[in-house]
């Protein structure tokens, strides 16, 4: 690739360099030390999401047009207004782990240090929040002790709650080749669900939900029992271990809901092995008992020594590409810029005095659940948000859709219109990944630069930018005179050698005086880099030789107590919630990728197939969640993965993709007490058939959106390579089935394909097999292709929706599609099982019929599992599942 940029990959927290160029060409930076060139099925499919349709393009104000000085002249005046009748913490930001660094410092400068209030928090509250707590209470820091090369140099990997097949793809494709070059490395999953990461691991823990730290506490006391502590350690780095094991001593291992044996095995392995990463992620954190979970697994590894060493360590995964970088600015309302503390008084004077700022918050602000909570209260009189849509991925997300509609003044800044945009007062159009630039800090502590490679589009600007223009209007220009990236970032580094000198773990000084050129050329780094030279690392880790964060040097081992089991009341499941391999949270930039719609199409609520027969279900049906007064229409994934009694819905649709598909309006998400995050994955739902009159399935060239529930019961939008397609469940048997194919499809026209307005309008052909209840519609333009196709049924459709959706666009006979099924000369590839290289299920199980006996063989006849590699696992369940069918013949 000539002329491509240096970059990085704007998703998950493994951060990924990537080249890519103007034309939307992408492919993993092979210098890059994060991924050596290698990316997952996401990054690789950027160059789709990259595109100008349903981009914001200019700000607004109540829904109109408006011009840039209009809207941040009134952004300024309504939050001065705010701040001068209610005071400071009448007005809040909600921010996000998306920005870059330099985004992320303004905006805390701004709320900290110069509005004077704490109320900036951001969705890594839903996210981090509980693992920060707990580097806090054993480090004495938000400090990762370890990098990425410890996941291949360990003897044994401990995956607790996390997906990382899916979720942090490029570090599982690192770990899946060092299995493969030392088959003694031990991979160990602990996840209420099989997950994909288990498909292939050596010991799979179906632990209860929540039944971490019973797990864990098992684990220490079993540890002391064995005599496997090691006492020097301890003795000089370590304070708090006998009210620790007191404790893991008199907690029941059974509140773990494994067998005696499964924690024995568990307990040898980890006892047994010295080499051990413990990588811990949202199944941990996303609970009301989540800070103590992350401290009873950093209290093991702390027992034995097992931290800051190659190949050891509790390594808790960053989630979002920017998550350490907002930790490292302060963005949660409970921070201080560069991990200094707002309690502490000559932090807050240091900052104010580097800031030269009128003023500096004194307490913590409100945290992301209360902060809301407020809204509705009407104790916030205007908010902010930033780069998140929380309206689909809060708790209790209709409550918060209401209470920002509640908030008398609303400014949202985004890329697209979002289900939150949908509330605002105010939307300003930001600068998307491509046309950005700034820093990023990975999983690793490892700095990165995003560069731009496309030109800004229509009015869009920076989110620095934006806020600082905001910042000049309420009066603060000069200290938010900033003339680009590269200036805040030398701000934040000479901040953080403040920070340095007051004790910190954060000091990058060395970085304070880059030139432009300095900072343009920046190769990616880990942190710290301080400006003497000194650094606290040991071979490049914190920890070996102790050097904790607490005033006395000393790590802190947590006495904790499991929460007992709550099983779910009669008639309820447990409502575990997460993330699929092809989509990003709320779909706003992955929904935009055919490639990586053909996955999972729809949402869906995974359940065993032993509650799906007590309660009738089929494969295909369609079931309503209830939970208090909210619902949700999902469908159901009938699979021995998950356990009986729980079930799982990813978080993913919104109402722009789905028609009840938003899954956290049924999440309570009470919060843990120390970190105020919320319980995401522990919800309790009820669950039945839903009764619908017809089922339908729609394809077009052109956008579709999710019809109303008014009318229709359950309906889901995704984008195919040809165009988009549609799953839905009408309420009642409509009078003509060519008006609803054509009100589904957005087709104008009647039944003679006389088009109205300035809609496509289309020949429509209609089969219909009234015994059977099946109608099927067909949409041509003057040039015969196919431009919608419509099929309804009493049941959900049999079809297969890949090779039907493929004609669109095509010169099919009406009698041809209509038949439904795929002719002969036309193979029906299947569901597609790898994104990357849009390899289909048929076409899979054609390459191992014809001999392909293991995942590289299938790679080399079908590229399937090539790229990314995240499907693997799934082509190695097929491979075993073929070969127990052959066997059983
Ligand atoms: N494809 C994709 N990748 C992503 C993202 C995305 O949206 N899509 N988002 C990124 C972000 S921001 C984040 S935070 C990460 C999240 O990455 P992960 O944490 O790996 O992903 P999740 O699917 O949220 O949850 C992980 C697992 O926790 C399990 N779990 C639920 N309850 C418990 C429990 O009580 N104990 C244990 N041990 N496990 C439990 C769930 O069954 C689930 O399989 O992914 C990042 N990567
Ligand atoms: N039930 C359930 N709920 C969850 C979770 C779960 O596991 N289960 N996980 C939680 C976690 S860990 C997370 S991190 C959150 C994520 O939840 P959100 O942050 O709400 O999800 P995103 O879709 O990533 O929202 C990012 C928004 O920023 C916009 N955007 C993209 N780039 C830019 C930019 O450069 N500037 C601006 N201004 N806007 C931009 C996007 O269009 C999008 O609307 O969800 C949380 N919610
Ligand atoms: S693993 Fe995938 S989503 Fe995560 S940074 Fe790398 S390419 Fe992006
Ligand atoms: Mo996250």
């Amino acid at each position: 690739m000539t002329d491509a940029v240096c970059t990085s990959c704007p998703y998950c927290g493994v951060g990924c360099g990537v080249l890519a160029t103007t034309t939307g060409e992408v492919r993993g930076d092979p210098d890059h030390p994060a991924n050596f060139g290698r990316l997952c099925s996401k990054g690789a499919a950027l160059g789709e999401t990259i595109g100008l349709e349903e981009r914001l393009l200019h700000p607004e104000v109540g829904s109109r047009r408006a011009s840039w000085d209009a809207a941040l002249d009134l952004v300024a005046a309504r939050f001065d207004e705010a701040i001068r009748t209610h005071g400071p913490d009448s007005v809040a930001f909600y921010v996000s782990g998306q920005l870059l660094t330099e985004d992320y410092y303004v905006a805390n400068k701004l709320m900290k240090g110069f509005i004077g209030s704490a109320n900036i928090d951001t969705n890594s509250r839903l996210c981090m929040a509980s693992s920060v707590a707990g580097h806090k209470r054993a480090f004495g820091a938000d400090t990762v002790p370890g990098t990425y090369e410890d996941i291949e140099l360990a003897d044994l990997v401990v995956l607790a709650g996390s997906n990382l097949a899916w979720c942090h793809p490029v570090l599982f494709q690192r770990l899946d080749e060092a299995r493969k070059a030392r088959p003694e490395m031990k991979l160990v999953v602990i996840d209420p669900r099989r997950s994909a990461s288990a498909e292939g691991a050596d010991l799979h823990l179906a632990i209860r939900p929540d039944g971490d730290a019973a797990l864990w506490n098992a684990l220490l006391a079993e540890i002391a029992r064995r005599g496997a502590l090691d006492e020097g350690y301890l003795r000089r780095h370590v304070q708090g271990f006998d009210d620790a094991l007191a404790a893991a001593r008199a907690s029941d291992p059974a509140a773990s809901g494994l067998s005696a044996e499964e924690i024995a095995a568990f307990c040898n392995m980890w006892i047994g092995t010295r080499r051990v990463v413990t990588l811990y992620s949202q199944g941990v954190n996303q609970s009301a008992h989540g800070t103590d979970k992350v401290n009873a697994i950093i209290n093991c590894h702390l027992a034995t020594g097992r931290i800051g060493r190659p190949g050891m360590g509790p390594f808790s995964v960053t989630g979002q590409h920017n998550a350490m970088g907002g930790r490292e600015v302060g963005g949660l309302a409970n921070m201080l810029a560069c991990h200094l503390d707002i309690e502490n008084g000559a932090h807050r004077d240091a900052v104010r005095n580097f800031w030269q700022s009128p003023t500096i918050c004194t307490r913590p602000g409100l945290k992301a659940v209360d902060l809301f909570r407020a809204c509705t209260e009407g104790k916030i009189r205007a908010l902010w948000v930033i780069c998140t849509n929380p309206a689909v991925s809060l708790p209790r997300a209709d409550a918060v859709a209401r209470a920002i509609a509640a908030v008398p003044f609303t400014v949202v800044s985004d890329i697209t219109r979002t289900d939150t945009t949908a509330l605002a007062d105010v939307l300003l159009p930001a600068l998307a990944w491509g046309e950005k630039s700034g820093t990023v800090t990975n999983s690793e502590r490892r700095i990165s630069r995003m560069r731009a490679f496309l030109p800004a589009p229509g009015e869009a600007r920076a989110d620095w930018r934006i806020l600082s223009d905001v910042a000049a209007r309420m009066g603060w220009g000069k200290a938010f005179s900033y003339d680009g990236p590269a200036d805040i970032f030398r701000e934040h580094a000479a901040l953080s050698g403040l920070a340095g000198a007051l004790g910190r773990d954060f000091d990058i000084s060395a970085l304070a005086r880059i030139s432009d050129g300095e900072y343009e050329a920046m190769k990616p780094f880990c942190w710290p880099r301080p400006a003497s030279g000194q650094s606290p690392l040991t071979a490049g880790r914190f920890f070996a030789e102790g050097g904790f964060y607490h005033p006395d040097g000393q790590a802190r081992m947590l006495a904790i107590t499991p929460p007992a089991p709550r099983p779910a009341a009669p008639g309820r499941f447990h409502l575990n919630t997460g993330r699929i391999r092809d989509q990003w949270h709320t779909m706003t930039r992955t929904g935009r990728s055919p490639r990586l719609g053909q996955h999972l199409a729809e949402p869906f609520v995974e359940m065993h197939p032993q509650d799906a027969t007590a309660l009738s279900l089929e494969p295909g049906d369609v079931v309503r969640l209830s939970a208090g007064e909210s619902t949700a229409a999902l469908r159901v994934l009938i699979t021995d993965r998950v356990r009986p009694g729980e079930i799982f819905a990813p978080m993913h649709w919104s109402g722009r993709t789905a028609t009840a598909g938003r899954i956290n309006p049924l999440v309570p998400g009470p919060t843990d007490p120390v970190s105020g995050q919320p319980a995401l994955k522990h919800g309790t739902a009820r669950l039945e058939r839903l009764e619908a009159a017809w089922f339908g399935f729609a394809a077009a060239a052109t956008p579709l959106a999710p019809p109303p529930e008014a009318t229709y019961a359950y309906g889901a939008v995704i984008r195919t390579p040809t165009g988009w397609s549609l799953e839905c469940a009408g309420r009642e048997i409509p009078q003509d089935w060519i008006a609803t194919a054509r009100a589904l499809l957005g087709m104008s026209g009647n039944a003679s394909g006389e088009a109205s307005a300035d809609m496509p309008a289309g020949t429509a052909s209609i089969a219909e097999d009234p015994a059977r209840g099946l109608v099927r519609v067909a949409f041509h333009d003057d040039a015969e292709r196919l431009q919608g196709l419509f099929f309804a049924a009493p049941h959900p459709v049999r079809l297969a929706r890949g090779f039907a959706a493929g004609q669109i666009g095509r010169r099919i006979a009406a009698a041809q599609i209509l038949a439904g099924r795929a002719p002969a000369d036309l193979p029906d590839p299947g569901r597609t099982v790898c994104a990357c290289f849009n390899v289909g299920l048929n076409t899979i199980c054609a390459a191992i019929r014809a001999g392909a006996t293991d995942a590289a063989a299938l790679g080399r006849a079908t590229a399937a599992g090539t790229n990314c590699g995240a499907c693997k696992p799934e082509l190695e369940t097929l491979i075993a599942n073929a070969r127990l069918r052959a066997a059983a013949e």
